[in-house]
């Protein structure tokens, strides 16, 4: 299959706060260059860059000011005088006004935010944009009638909701490339999330609609981040009652139960009779990831993969999370190999 990369992505390497300190991010541009590298060595097949798109085409997915402020939002920070990474401090919670967009920058930051793990640094547009543009050419090879496309992006995107960033996110890639399948002509999508962390910003974006299906399997958001979505109960409202799907698995999640909820989930799917798949590629749920708590094996990926191209849906990988940066190459080319054997 085809793998979509940019170099653009290396434009974005910013910081979290991890232990009472700054530090440099877990979600780092070698991740995708060590992807990259094992896509070669794999001989997967051939790498390409994306095609721009126009911004209009993320709206949709995420509203129109939100795209805006993304776009601006290093420009704004800049013209207070700062040349750091910016970082939200304040978020609207509960009593507070969140009905009003701030003009200031800070209070900007604060409003399209979840979480402080999203910096805004000076290549974070280009980057996203970049990120954001593969899912869209990946979406467009598999409509054109290609089995699968894996757009390897980075930064990731699944916890970025409709006016929000955080979680390492910005753009939601997956939830952009579902939005245009439907643009074009598909009738019902499914957006499956195999990360470890709920993808609440696809839920969120999705949650009121029955042409996209999200459905999800990820640690038990009452022990794991992003700890404020993502139970069993989120179901999806009015129109969208019954087209959200969530599969919380319990910290020390191995490959025996996971196959046993993937198999759930299949069921989910296939009682949907989609017309294309997007599978929001997480492999964070690795035995040896350092923040997060399944226990699958490298061995594992290739069953996951087999699994999925049991589906028989055109699917498109879109890389999310994964973070021991040694192994995620293998377990990705892993994933997408069992489903070139399995089809
Ligand atoms: C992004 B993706 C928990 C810290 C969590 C943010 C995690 C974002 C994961 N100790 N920090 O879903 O892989
Ligand atoms: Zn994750």
């Amino acid at each position: 299959m085809i793998t979509y990369y940019s170099t653009e992505h290396q434009r974005h390497h910013g910081v979290e706060l991890k232990d009472a300190a700054i530090k440099p991010s877990f979600e780092n541009p070698g991740r995708a260059d060590t992807i990259l590298a094992q896509v070669r060595q794999a001989a997967l097949g051939a790498v390409q860059p994306g095609q721009a798109h126009d911004s209009s085409l993320y709206v949709g997915a995420h509203s129109e000011r939100y795209v805006r402020f993304l776009q601006q939002a290093w420009s704004d920070w800049t013209a207070t005088g700062q040349t750091h990474d910016a970082l939200p401090l304040i978020w609207p919670v509960r009593d507070l006004r969140s009905d009003l967009e701030p003009a200031t920058i800070d209070g900007r930051l604060g409003f399209y935010s979840m979480d402080a793990g999203s910096p805004i640094t000076a290549g974070t547009w280009a980057a996203i944009s970049a990120s954001a543009d593969l899912a869209l050419t990946g979406m467009a090879t598999v409509q054109a009638g290609a089995p699968a496309a894996f757009a390897l992006c980075r930064p990731p995107g699944h916890h970025a909701g409709p006016e929000m960033m955080g979680g390492y996110c910005y753009l939601n890639n997956a939830a952009i490339a579902a939005q245009q399948a439907r643009r074009q002509g598909a009738q019902r999508v499914v957006v499956l999330d195999v990360d470890f962390h709920h993808g609440n910003g696809t839920q969120s974006i999705f949650y009121g609609r029955d042409d996209v299906l999200f459905v999800s399997l990820h640690g038990d958001p009452v022990h794991c981040y992003p700890y404020f979505s993502g139970h069993a109960d989120e179901t999806g409202a009015g129109a969208g009652l019954g087209f959200n799907f969530n599969l919380p698995l319990s910290k020390g999640t191995a490959w025996p139960a996971y196959q046993a909820a993937l198999q759930v989930a299949a069921q989910r799917v296939q009682a949907y009779a989609p017309d294309v798949l997007v599978v929001s590629l997480g492999v964070d749920t690795f035995e040896h990831d350092p923040i997060s708590h399944f226990r699958l094996a490298s061995a594992d990926f290739v069953r996951l993969g087999e699994s999925l191209a049991a589906w028989g849906l055109p699917t498109l990988f879109v890389m999310e999370g994964g973070y021991m940066v040694d192994d995620i190459g293998r377990n990705v080319v892993n994933v997408l190999q069992g489903f070139e054997g399995g089809r």
